[in-house]
C-alpha cells in the first residue's frame, strides 16, 4: 500500500517553487552569472548510509551522474539514523539549494521537516524508498522500485518450487531496517504470495539491518532456535550473504539443505546465485542517478513530473545469474 500513496503536485506549490527556486539558484550561482541561465542546479542530496552492496552502488550512481548533468551536488550521509537525515535536510534548507532529494531512512516522521522545505519553496524528490506522509503535496515525486512486488516475485518463485511438498516448510525471515519501506512492503508481498500454499510457514522473522554483520547474527540464532529451517528469504543480497557464514559453519550447505531467496541482485549475491549458494534473487536497482538527475532539472524548471517513477527490474534463477554475471555493472 504505502508506495502507492502518491498525491497530486498541487499549482500553488509549483508556482512556489518556480519563484524560490529561480531566486536560490541566483543565489548560489557558481558563474556569478546575470540569470541567463548558466547557473548551475544545486541539488541536496541525503542518503541512509553505506549499509549494503546496493547502497554503495547507489551512492556511485547518484555522485556520477550529478557531475555528468552538471549538477552540484552536496551530498550527506546519515549513516542510518532518522535524526541525521533531518539535520541534513534542514541544511539544505538553510543553504538554500534549489532541490532537495533524500532516501528516508524509515517511512514515518518526515511531515514536519517536509513542511519546512515546502514552506522555504524548496521541490523535494524521494528516492529509493517512500514516506508515509498523508500529505502528497510535501513531495513531488518518488523514484524508486515497488518493494511489494519484490517480496511477491520472490514467494511466488517459492510456491511454485515447492508445490510438491507434503508436509509443512520452514522459513526464516531476515527483514530490512526496522520501519523502512523496503523491509515493510518485502515482507508484506512475501507473505501475500506464500499464503497460496499453507505448508509454506514464517516460523521467525526478525531484522538483520540490511548488513551482512546483521544478517550472520540473526541467523545463527534461527539456527539455534530451530532445528528444522528449509528456507530463508532475506530482504537483501548483503544480509543472504552473512547468513551463508552461519549456515555453513552449522554443518548445513546453503542452496541444498536450506533453500536462499534474497532480493537485490548486486555483484557478490548474483556470485553466491551462481556458485549454487543462493537460489533465487528479485532485482532491485540501485542505478537511479541519471533518473534522478533528469527529474532534478524538470521539477526545478518547473515542469510537471510523474508522482510515482517505477524502476525496472527482473528475476534471477541460478542458471539466468550465470549468464548474466559477465556483464553485470554493480
Ligand atoms: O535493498 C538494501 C539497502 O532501500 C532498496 O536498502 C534499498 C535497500 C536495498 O540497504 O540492500
Amino acid at each position: 500500500m504505502r508506495n502507492r500513496r502518491m498525491g497530486r503536485n498541487v499549482v500553488a506549490v509549483l508556482a512556489a517553487a518556480l519563484l524560490v527556486g529561480g531566486a536560490a539558484a541566483c543565489g548560489n550561482s557558481d558563474t556569478g552569472g546575470d540569470g541567463g541561465g548558466n547557473e548551475k542546479i544545486v541539488l541536496g542530496f541525503s542518503q541512509v548510509g553505506a549499509e549494503s552492496g546496493w547502497r554503495t552502488a547507489n551512492t556511485t550512481s547518484i555522485k556520477e551522474a550529478a557531475a555528468e548533468a552538471g549538477i552540484e551536488l552536496k551530498f550527506d550521509d546519515a549513516q542510518q539514523k532518522q535524526e541525521n537525515q533531518i539535520k541534513a535536510i534542514r541544511n539544505f534548507i538553510q543553504q538554500q539549494v534549489d532541490v532537495i532529494a533524500f532516501s528516508p531512512v524509515v517511512e514515518s516522521g518526515w511531515d514536519t521537516v517536509l513542511k519546512e522545505a515546502k514552506d522555504a519553496g524548496i521541490p523535494v524528490i524521494l528516492t529509493d524508498r517512500a514516506v508515509d506522509s498523508p500529505d502528497k503535496t510535501l513531495y513531488k515525486t518518488f523514484l524508486g522500485s515497488d518493494f511489494v512486488k519484490e517480496g511477491r516475485l520472490s514467494g511466488e518463485w517459492l510456491v511454485e518450487n515447492t508445490k510438491d511438498a507434503t508436509g509443512p516448510v520452514n522459513i526464516v525471515e531476515l527483514q530490512g531496517s526496522t520501519g523502512s519501506a523496503p523491509a515493510n512492503d518485502r515482507k508484506e508481498g512475501f507473505a501475500e504470495a506464500i499464503a497460496a500454499n499453507p505448508n509454506l510457514k514464517v516460523i521467525a522473522s526478525q531484522s538483520g539491518e540490511f548488513t551482512r554483520a546483521g544478517g550472520k547474527q540473526v541467523m545463527e540464532q534461527f539456527l539455534k532456535a530451530n532445528p528444522k529451517i528449509d528456507v530463508l528469504f532475506a530482504h537483501n543480497d548483503d544480509m543472504g550473504l552473512g547468513a551463508l557464514e552461519a549456515i555453513t559453519a552449522a554443518g548445513k550447505t546453503p542452496g541444498k539443505d536450506i533453500i536462499i531467496i534474497t532480493i537485490d541482485a548486486v555483484k557478490d549475491g548474483m556470485q553466491a546465485l551462481a556458485d549454487g549458494k543462493f537460489n533465487f534473487i528479485a532485482e532491485c536497482s540501485p542505478l537511479l542517478g541519471p533518473q534522478l538527475m533528469d527529474l532534478v532539472k524538470k521539477v526545478h524548471a518547473g515542469e510537471e513530473v510523474p508522482e510515482r517513477i517505477e524502476t525496472e527490474e527482473t528475476t534471477f534463477t541460478q542458471e539466468q545469474a550465470k549468464a548474466a554475471l559477465p556483464s553485470r555493472k554493480y
